[in-house]
């Protein structure tokens, strides 16, 4: 019992794998979305006419039939939003003019050119058929090696390429030069996007008294986009409210892109004299949200005949479609200070450049830049295996930053702070049976079965900052106020009169779980049950304590979230400490804080209530420098203050985890389709908070990858139409597709953050195309067949392998 008790002593909240507090709530229906939101009557509401053309001149809009419905309030065309605001500003070298509506021409198959605000949602919808446009129609081009062509039709007179950059770090030259062997290939990453079970929503409600505004919206970041579109409208930050409601239907990146949408109501509502709801249905949002950029990878690796790397040079093209929009160019830069990947060595350039096509312009979505570029790096790596006679595992090991370089700075700017990269891989072995794996393969494979193992190794850049923006231009624009980090956060924590105690996170969490486990790290530090604690989530940018946050993307939570909830809740802990040795009369070291109550050192004790109360109604008995009230409000950052210099090294991210992904895969030879017979994933993202969470995220992710790998594409047609705009088309997996996944945790702490802990949200996802494509490759090397691109839907596989064995 003794012992029994003395574990009960040590249990802590941080480590338990409790069930999400939020979960009961959304399950039975009650959570409070978009369109289940009214915060202000007499809605209007909005619908957008969408361009049916890819590329084309607008000739004429005529809205004069629309205007003239009795239900209709206002029609408004792209030249009438852009009297009324500036386009929106980017941070690359030739910014196309965009706006949230097209003005003159349209660029991509559904791209807004009007929008009807009418007093119903159905009355809306109607009018757009009373609106006659007429185009001409110009030959679009989508591929983003055919924009680039001289004869490519131009989409902005800004021309096609938005931005280039050629960098060079290290001794690249030298590494190609005294390589064994040089390996090239050219892979092609494709479109998808996240189709979370949420679309976008928006309700701006235009203030004439104040001029300014107040937006509701599913916003999964609203600072800082809040600048970019307080802006273009013209208006004062302080007089464009952003309130994001606290449930959100998935986000995964892709929200961050409703901000034109925001502008547009805004507009409109001032138009209309009128607050404005919009709730985009399905259909808009595969056309026109977001999703990351597609790309080809022109890779060379450079390779000693002992199996090490000695250099990488990558010639990238990203598909940003038809418009750059903010924080890009983020698909290209993001992963800059991790081009490195987990490997140790130093020589690493390329030319990169953003194009634009006649496709929907692309933004963020789970991965961010990683993604695409792990898939044709690791997907090198094997090549480099391959060359020099070693299993890609092997190979992998060989190459890894070793445990005792830590902290390691990449030639590219990034501050590796922790990891054992090597034991990861050794564990996610273990847990695969990887050598006996190899064993059944090979049997198979004499059976005539195409089974193959894939592995990859990820750097998962979390709390990155925005520096990227100053490394896209060139240097001498570089000083114009472009921002250099985003690795800050800002939590308030109070404890009222009658004990309960609040924590107000910065945070937009959309399925992530932060109610749970801001809850359980403050409710170590306090003593008290994470049930005790009220966590509120989302974010109103009118709040003075929050102008410094970001919103919630690049899997930051864990990274400065945790740490400014762990700081705020020991300030409130040390509070509660002081007051207690005030009343116990005792020193403040000897007071700990369990049960809900301050323990003294001879068995005395005071309930939190009793503290609480004295320092809300008593603050005579309260100690000196302790204001009245049981209230903190703090600011972590881990900002990488280094300017970028000469080198074009980038700021560090704030931290860095990590994951090995080893997956065996079947493929039919006969029709193509692809088996998924085993997946292991090992990760690491420093201490962990809810180990439930933690898989479910790594899990969710590598689901998310395994999707675009297999499953969804965002693909168009010659004439720049959408093809997959239903889920009829745009094949989006079920839980039927769904591998069971082992996944397994190494737990190597950061030193950079309080509580050692790392972002794992998008680890699963950076990871899985990569490993998928090494396992069918695997599958499919003895008939001569090379992955280089996806996605491996049957029908591709199947012309594959006909290809291979009609050679
Ligand atoms: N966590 C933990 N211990 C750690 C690390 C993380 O308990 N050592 C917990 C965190 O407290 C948090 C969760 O794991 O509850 C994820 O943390 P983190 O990796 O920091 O990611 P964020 O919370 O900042 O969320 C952003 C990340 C991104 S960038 C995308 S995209 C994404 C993702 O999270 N979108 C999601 N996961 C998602 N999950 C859901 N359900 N829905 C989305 O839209």
């Amino acid at each position: 019992r003794q012992e029994e008790s003395e574990a009960d002593a040590d249990s802590t909240a941080v480590g338990e794998p409790m069930g999400r507090r939020e979960d009961d709530r959304l399950l039975r229906g009650e959570g409070k979305y978009m369109d289940d939101f009214e915060p202000t009557s007499n809605l209007h509401h909005v619908a957008f006419l969408r361009s049916p053309v890819a590329h084309g001149e607008i000739d004429d809009i005529d809205t004069t039939a629309a205007e003239r419905r009795e239900d209709v309030t206002c029609v408004l065309t792209g030249a009438d939003i852009a009297e009324q605001m500036d386009p929106f500003a980017v941070g690359v070298q030739n910014p196309p003019e965009y706006y949230p509506l097209a003005v003159d021409k349209v660029r991509y198959d559904g791209e807004p050119v009007a929008m009807v605000v009418a007093t119903t949602k159905y009355g809306a919808t109607d009018a757009l058929e009373d609106i006659v446009v007429d185009y001409t129609r110009l030959d679009p081009v989508t591929d983003e090696l055919e924009a680039l062509d001289d004869d490519s039709p131009q989409i902005h007179p800004s021309g096609n390429c938005a931005n280039y950059r050629e960098l060079e770090y290290g001794p690249v030259d030298e590494a190609f030069e005294r390589a064994d062997h040089v390996v090239e290939r050219e892979f092609e990453f494709p479109r998808y996007t996240s189709a979370p079970m949420e679309t976008y929503g928006v309700i701006a409600e235009y203030d004439t008294a104040r001029d300014g505004a107040t937006v509701w919206s599913n916003f999964q970041g609203p600072f800082t986009m809040h600048p970019v579109v307080a802006g273009a409208l013209g208006m004062s930050e302080a007089d464009l409210q952003f309130k994001v409601p606290s449930d959100s239907g998935g986000s995964f990146g892709v929200k961050a892109h409703i901000y034109p949408y925001i502008a547009a109501a805004v507009i409109a509502s001032r138009e209309a004299g009128a607050p404005v709801k919009w709730i985009e249905s399905r259909r808009e949002h595969l056309q026109a949200s977001a999703c990351h950029t597609d790309r080809t990878q022109r890779m060379r690796g450079a390779v000693s005949e002992e199996g090490d790397i000695l250099g990488v040079w990558v010639d990238l093209y990203d598909n940003f479609g038809a418009y750059v929009r903010a924080p890009e160019p983020g698909n290209t830069f993001r992963p800059l200070g991790n081009y490195v990947n987990a490997y140790d060595f130093d020589a690493f350039g390329g030319e990169f450049r953003a194009v634009q096509t006649n496709k929907c312009p692309a933004g963020l979505n789970r991965g961010y830049g990683c993604h695409q570029y792990y898939f044709g790096l690791e997907r090198l790596i094997d090549c480099m295996a391959d060359v020099v006679g070693m299993d890609p595992t092997a190979f992998r090991e060989r190459n890894f930053i070793d445990e005792d370089e830590f902290p390691y700075r990449t030639p590219t700017g990034g501050e590796y702070d922790s990891g054992r990269y090597s034991k990861a891989l050794q564990r996610a072995k273990e847990l695969f049976e990887y050598e006996d794996y190899l064993g059944r393969r090979d049997r198979a494979r004499a059976n005539n079965r195409y089974i193959g193992i894939g592995c990859a190794a990820i750097i998962d850049p979390s709390a990155s900052n925005m520096g990227y923006v100053s490394v896209a231009l060139p240097p001498e624009e570089r000083e114009k106020g472009h921002p250099k980090s985003g690795a800050v956060s800002a939590v308030t924590m109070m404890v009222q009169p009658d004990a309960s105690i609040v924590v107000e996170l910065d945070s937009a969490p959309s399925g992530q779980g932060h109610e749970t486990t801001a809850s359980q790290i403050a409710a170590d530090e306090l003593g008290v049950d994470p049930e005790a604690i009220t966590v509120v989530s989302g974010m109103d940018t009118s709040e003075k304590a929050w102008s410094v946050s970001s919103g919630s993307y690049s899997s930051r939570f864990a990274t400065v979230g945790h740490s400014a909830v762990k700081n705020a809740s020991e300030q409130i802990a040390e509070q509660m400490r002081r007051i207690a040795a005030v009343i116990l009369d005792v020193d403040p070291v000897m007071i700990s804080l369990e049960d809900g109550r301050a323990h003294g050192p001879d068995g005395g004790a005071i309930s939190i209530r009793e503290i609480a109360g004295t320092a809300h109604w008593n603050p005579s008995k309260l100690p000196d420098n302790i204001e009245p009230g049981l209230r903190t409000q703090h600011t972590f950052s881990m900002d990488d203050s280094r300017p970028i210099d000469e080198d074009d090294r980038i700021n560090s991210s704030g931290s860095y985890g990590y994951g090995v992904q080893l997956v065996a895969v079947e493929v039919n030879k006969t029709t193509g389709e692809i088996d998924i017979l085993d997946y292991v994933a090992v990760h690491d993202c420093g201490t962990i908070v809810n180990p439930k969470i933690v898989d479910g995220q790594v899990e969710g992710g590598i689901f998310h990858g395994l999707a675009g790998s297999l499953y969804e594409e965002l693909r168009y047609d010659d004439s720049g139409t959408l093809q997959t705009d239903t889920f009829m088309d745009y094949a989006v997996p079920t839980a039927k597709e769904a591998p069971d996944v082992t996944t397994d945790h190494i737990e190597t702490p950061s030193p950079k953050t309080p509580m050692g802990s790392k972002g794992t949200g998008e680890a699963g996802t950076e990871g899985a195309p990569a490993a998928i494509a090494n396992a069918v490759n695997d599958a499919l090397d003895p008939l001569g067949v090379e992955i280089t691109s996806l996605p491996l839907k049957p029908p591709r596989v199947w012309s594959l392998i006909e290809e291979a064995e009609g050679e």
